[in-house]
């Protein structure tokens, strides 16, 4: 996820300065949503003796982290460089970006606007990823295209230049051939280039042949269109979108134009906001809007390319909070975060797992780890270390990833290993899990592995934090930026990445191949599951009702869920700020069965899986104390779970056992969530805690 921003002044004076803080500013509501890197570019000093023919390329500033830092230097580069702040803008367009990096470190070139090369004839943001930049840089590689970024966005800008000069050549460029007297026009090279793209964008496009223009255009990430007209109160705005062309009545009256990832940096400028819908593409021109779409319909029916086709649609008014707006629909991030995860958990296994149409093609690719799986499966051991939500991804991977290495697996908090400075060996593979790839005590732990000669693997987050810089390797878990403090969606994907960790250690056993494509089939499906169990939103708002005036709540899990038992009662803990405990169900006889009596709320988890007679057995044992129980079960298997019929339900869909704590957990995230709203707490920062925990 990433944020993206544009401003269009046009027929009313705008100093440089302004411009720049109003890209800046638009960046700064954006910041949420990605803050590795930053960048803008704006127009340069007009030449006076410049005739209409030569313009200077458009200056573009990129920094690494934070947009503050990408402020300061702008403001010193321009300073250097003599730039005139106080120069005036009758026209001008600007764009931003503030980045959570995907494709390439967060670094300078990597930063966004990504350009066409020198000159900047074709500069774009982007949020997103482009799924088939391979195949495109390759090709354009082999047309002499040098690229300079490990972006999968470096592509577009590359892909524009190379369509503008094949459509300016006049030759015939995919079927289409402009006419003789016609120009080319910007929405025409970037609709050639939207047809090239597969994957999730939203991209904006400055050029240096279409001075003054701006085209943006989406397919997955969000984005908005804002105008704002300087003359006449917005809230009369009567604009419609007719055959290829937004005709304003107002036409030549000054106006300001502001495309963004997220409404929260438009509102400030307009309430007159439109939602650009997928594959459409705006075109800024002259004081016009226009809106096209390919007509994918018509093309099928005709057989030829699909043609773009007017699009009817009016512009809406938001009125809405920025703080509303960025959550979305949603009260909360934490509420927002437990919705998205069929997407995050899609965006973790993007690109790395394969299914052909012959099941031996069934495959896990992890790039950082492909090296190094031979080292992982001779270590002696494999040693997980992380803390809170982190260290309870790992334990729910734990009994795959020994299943498919045949590698012991033994877990380690972070701050209980360094308290202790247990033994660590040159022959072990440490593997560091943290969201934030900055834990503090799971930093120390690192420095302490690495000291000790072990290989070092990270799971994180967060492309360029200290734990994925200080890792010899290891796997980025892709779910994008979380703000709840209490994680979820991080959870379910750092359960899915050690997952298909186990499978790519476990790729060289033939015996297990079943299992394996069993898993990889149940990992496609995932999300799908994950929608379903969504479902129980507003059973779980029941349960928490029943439950918000308890002092305390009991989970019970075993085997892959004994994870799901100590996450749920996290998760409980820390935004309910309920006592609760997650217990190892073979542990209940020595100990926890006292506390039993028919008050005490007690959650079961007894999906189906090799544990599930046994947890029977446990219902069973609780139901004599008169236990008051609330059983997680396999959908249909209710009667089974629990035969006396006292207990009450949560039904949750059946995936492959060792995936099934990414289903499990999700009600339980629920659960928390309600509980925490009914019992009037702050949802997305609770008392006492932050969101990443950068000292011991
Ligand atoms: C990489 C790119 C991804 C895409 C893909 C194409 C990055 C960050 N990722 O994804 O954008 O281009 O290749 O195949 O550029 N690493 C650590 N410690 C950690 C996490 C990662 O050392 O905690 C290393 C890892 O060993 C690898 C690099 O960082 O060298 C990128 O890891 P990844 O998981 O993002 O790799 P991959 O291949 O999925
Ligand atoms: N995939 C692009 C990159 O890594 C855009 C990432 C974003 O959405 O910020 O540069
Ligand atoms: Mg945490």
């Amino acid at each position: 996820m990433c944020g993206i921003f544009a401003y269009l002044n046009y027929n009313i004076t705008r100093e440089r300065r302004y411009i720049l803080e109003v890209l800046f500013n638009g960046l700064r509501r954006l910041e949420y949503r990605g803050y590795d890197s930053a960048g803008i570019s704006i127009d340069a000093d007009l030449l006076p003796e410049a005739s209409s023919k030569f313009r200077p390329p458009p200056l573009v500033f990129r920094q690494e982290g934070k947009i503050e830092k990408l402020v300061t230097n702008v403001y010193q580069e321009v300073h250097a460089v003599d730039l005139d702040l106080a120069q005036n803008f009758l026209i001008h367009a600007g764009i931003a970006h503030t980045r959570w990096a995907t494709h390439g470190l967060p670094s300078e070139k990597n930063s966004h606007p990504q350009s066409s090369g020198s000159g900047h004839e074709f500069l774009v943001v982007h949020n997103g990823i482009i799924t088939n930049y391979v195949v495109l840089k390759e090709t354009l590689l082999r047309h002499g295209y040098q690229f300079e970024s490990d972006t999968d966005t470096e592509v577009i800008p590359k892909l524009a230049k190379f369509v503008y000069d094949r459509l300016s050549e006049n030759t015939t460029f995919n079927g289409e051939v402009p006419a003789e007297t016609q120009e080319v026009t910007f929405r025409q090279v970037v609709m050639e280039v939207m047809r090239q793209l597969e994957g999730a964008y939203a991209l904006i496009f400055k050029s240096s042949h279409f001075p003054n223009e701006l085209v943006a255009c989406k397919c997955g990430s969000p984005l908005l269109l804002g105008v704002k007209d300087a003359e006449e109160p917005e809230t009369k705005m009567d604009q419609f979108i007719n055959r290829d062309v937004l005709h304003d009545r107002r036409q030549g009256r000054s106006k300001e134009y502001f495309l963004a990832s997220d409404a929260s940096a438009v509102v400030e400028h307009t309430k007159t906001v439109m939602v650009i819908e997928d594959h459409e593409v705006v075109h800024i021109k002259d004081g016009n809007v226009s809106i096209f779409k390919f007509d994918t319909a018509k093309a099928r029916k005709t057989g030829g390319l699909p043609r773009p086709a007017s699009v009817q649609r009016a512009l809406s008014i938001l009125e809405m909070e920025v703080e509303q707006i960025k959550k979305g629909k949603y009260d909360h991030f934490m509420q927002k975060e437990i919705h998205e995860q069929p997407d995050s958990l899609t965006t973790t296994m993007r690109g790395r797992l394969t299914r052909g149409r012959e099941s031996k093609m069934k495959t896990v690719v992890l790039g950082g780890l492909k090296d190094h799986l031979r080292t992982i499966r001779r270590s002696r051991r494999i040693i997980f270390i992380g803390c809170g939500t982190s260290y309870n991804a790992a334990l729910a991977a734990r009994p795959i990833i020994e299943e498919l290495s045949g590698v012991p697996v033994t877990m380690e908090l972070a701050s209980d290993l360094v308290d202790r400075q247990g033994p660590i060996y040159r022959e072990d593979t440490a593997v560091f899990v943290s969201q934030s790839g900055e834990t503090a005590d799971t930093l120390q732990a690192l420095e302490y592995a690495k000291s000790n000669g072990a290989l070092c693997v990270g799971i994180t987050n967060t492309v360029g934090s200290a734990i994925a810089r200080g890792t010899h390797c290891g796997v980025h878990i892709n779910a994008g930026c979380e703000i709840g403090v209490a994680s979820t969606k991080a959870y379910t994907s750092q359960i899915a990445v050690m997952t298909m960790v186990a499978l790519a250690l476990g790729d060289d056993s033939i015996s297990c191949r079943v299992r394996r494509e069993a898993i990889i089939d149940d990992l496609f499906d995932l999300p799908s599951k994950v929608k379903e169990v969504l479902k129980l939103d507003t059973e779980m708002k029941e349960l928490a009702k029943l439950l918000m005036e308890e002092q305390s709540l009991l989970i019970f899990g075993r085997g892959y869920n004994y994870a799901t038992a100590l996450e749920g009662a996290l998760k409980v803990k820390e935004v309910a700020l309920m006592h609760s405990e997650g217990i190892l169900a073979g542990e209940m006889k020595h100990g926890p069965l006292a506390l039993v009596d028919e008050t005490l709320p007690i959650i079961v988890i007894a999906t189906c899986d090799a544990t599930f007679s046994k947890q029977q057995s446990v219902i069973q044992q609780l139901q004599a104390r008169k236990g008051r129980l609330i059983v997680m079960c396999t959908k249909g298997d209710a009667l089974s779970s629990c035969s006396s019929g006292a207990c009450r339900f949560i039904e949750v869909p059946p995936v492959q056992d060792c995936l099934q704590p990414i289903i499990n957990i999700i009600p339980l995230q629920l659960l928390a969530y309600h509980l925490t709203v009914l019992r009037g707490y702050n949802v997305d920062q609770p008392r006492n805690l932050a969101k990443s925990v950068t000292t011991q």
